[in-house]
């Protein structure tokens, strides 16, 4: 089927088609059409009209029964799903097929089995004539909510919002990247497939700003916005969500650092911050890009990461041995580069890559690099690619000032072998998610989020459902 928008159970193509390019050797691979003011106001209406017919009517027990044949569909249709991924990011095949695909068949298993595991407070009340009273919440979904994905992890992040929302009894208008169209699709071929009723789900394509995007999180039929992408868009988003006073849940932007302690098991910590700054390009908000390294192990440590480094192998998504893939666009290519260019005239040393590879698509080269100052771009916004600086630290004290000297906050990675030093590290960090000897290891119930410019409200298990619904206190005078 081709790239096409679905609203209130069907699927259209309205709109100027525009281009899809394959990053791994930038041909175009497909046209996308662009949702116009129209094509949103009608996904509108038909989502609004899902909360008054059949979908507001579901019980949670049939909701979660959906979410579970959704998860279902996605793992039948699992090599289709991943080759969309694999041709939309150039990722390599696999890690759509071991990180991508499975994970977003795991949230919708996941909020359609939470739906079960979800209490509520009562209170009795006492009243002066002795009979009491009986509080208790009852939780409803928040309406019409929109959901806007980036395009690093393309169905793993949509359907980490959409599968909660979903969970909460909301409709749901879903906008993936415009670079990262077509996982989004499989999915509302999923999602009919799996029979919910018409107008739960739509799905609309387009870009942000003065499109899609933009009018989705102006429009008044819109009760909600859970946005994951950059700090920037974030703020664009809220100011046009403030007219409205409507709810928005933000997973941002990250300049995430990595502690190293000389305590540390030096080949995990060594091998867990290759995987930290190096997955998927460097390109999950999650990545490491500030390592700071206790001194008396600091050479040794980027010695051993920029050899590393080096026998990076890039290719091709289905070459075998391929073990990083191209950044996402030309676009985005020219931003990391230029950030390579701005280190090196800020003095930086390079000790591993520090360019792009001469081939067709959007490679960058594994960066590693020292030198520079606290305060060098480079060192504080968010770069997005392959690519980390490190400093050395003395003390634990200095270790966390330098890592908290940040106008962002999403995740930290401390590596020691103290669990005394892990203890007192980790709550003293000032982002939303710190790992001790580990990068990335999830848990679905967990609270995910960031703190300062990285976010705003905590998705992940119940904190989702919360999000997703709005408490309502009944009180009943016995
Ligand atoms: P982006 O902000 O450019 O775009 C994200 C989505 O928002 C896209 O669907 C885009 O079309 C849409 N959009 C853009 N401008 C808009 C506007 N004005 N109004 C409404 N929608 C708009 O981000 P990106 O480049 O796709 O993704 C990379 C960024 O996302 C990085 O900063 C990364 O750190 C962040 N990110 C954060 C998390 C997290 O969980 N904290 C996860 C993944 C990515
Ligand atoms: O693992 C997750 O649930 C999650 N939200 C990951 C975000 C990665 C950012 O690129």
């Amino acid at each position: 089927m081709p790239l096409a928008h679905y609203i209130g159970g069907r699927f259209e193509e309205s709109g100027v088609p525009f281009e899809l390019v394959d990053p791994a050797d930038g041909t175009v691979i497909g046209t996308v059409p662009e949702a116009d003011a129209a094509t949103v106001d009608r996904a509108v209406t038909a989502a609004r009209a899902a909360l008054t017919g059949s979908w507001g009517a579901c019980g949670d027990q049939e909701r979660g029964a959906m979410l579970h044949r959704i998860a279902e569909g996605i793992q039948v249709r699992f090599e289709e799903f991943v080759a969309a991924e694999v041709a939309d990011t150039g990722k390599p095949v696999e890690l759509a097929r071991t990180v991508d695909i499975p994970r977003a068949i795991a949230n919708f298993h996941a909020y359609a089995d939470l739906l079960w595991g979800r209490a509520e407070d009562s209170y009795h009340t006492p009243t002066e004539d002795g009979a009491g009273a009986l509080n208790y919440t009852v939780r409803r979904p928040l309406g019409v909510v929109a959901v806007i994905a980036p395009w690093n992890l393309p169905l793993l992040l949509l359907s980490w919002k959409v599968a909660p929302a979903l969970a909460a009894g909301n409709a749901v208008l879903a906008k993936p990247s415009e670079l990262t169209p077509s996982s989004a699709t499989l999915l509302a071929e999923v999602v009919d497939a799996a029979g919910l009723p018409a107008g739960a789900f739509n799905l609309l394509h387009g870009f942000g700003a003065d499109s899609a995007g933009a009018m989705l999180t102006a429009h008044s039929g819109v009760d909600a916005i859970a946005f994951t992408g950059e700090s920037a868009t974030g703020s664009a988003i809220m100011r046009s969500a403030a007219q409205r006073l409507a709810p928005v849940s933000f997973e941002l932007g990250g300049k995430n650092p990595a502690l190293v302690f000389a305590d540390a098991d030096f080949e995990a910590a060594v091998a867990g911050t290759v995987r930290s700054v190096f997955t998927n390009a460097g390109q999950v908000c999650l990545c490491t890009e500030r390592v700071y390294v206790e001194r008396s192990i600091f050479g040794e440590f980027v010695e051993a990461l920029a050899e590393r480094a080096k026998t990076l192998r890039l290719g091709a998504p289905y070459d075998p041995g391929t073990e990083m893939g191209p950044l996402i666009s030309a676009q985005h290519k020219e931003k990391v580069l230029g950030y390579y260019e701005l280190a090196k005239q800020g003095g930086a040393t390079v000790h591993a890559g520090g360019g792009a590879p001469d081939r067709s698509g959007f490679f960058v080269e594994p960066t590693v690099l020292t030198g520079l100052r606290e305060q060098d771009r480079p060192v504080r916004e968010e770069i997005f690619g392959p690519v980390c600086h490190l400093a050395p630290f003395d003390t634990e004290e200095e270790a966390l000032q330098l890592a908290n000297d940040s106008e962002y906050g999403l995740a930290a990675t401390v590596w020691t072998g103290s669990l005394s030093r892990a203890h007192r590290v980790a709550p003293r960090l000032q982002t939303g998610i710190a790992w001790v000897n580990c990068w990335n290891l999830r848990d679905l119930r967990t609270p995910f989020g960031g703190v300062k410019a990285s976010g705003i409200g905590r998705e992940g298990g119940k904190h989702s459902l919360d999000f997703f619904s709005e408490p309502m206190n009944v009180c009943v005078k016995l």
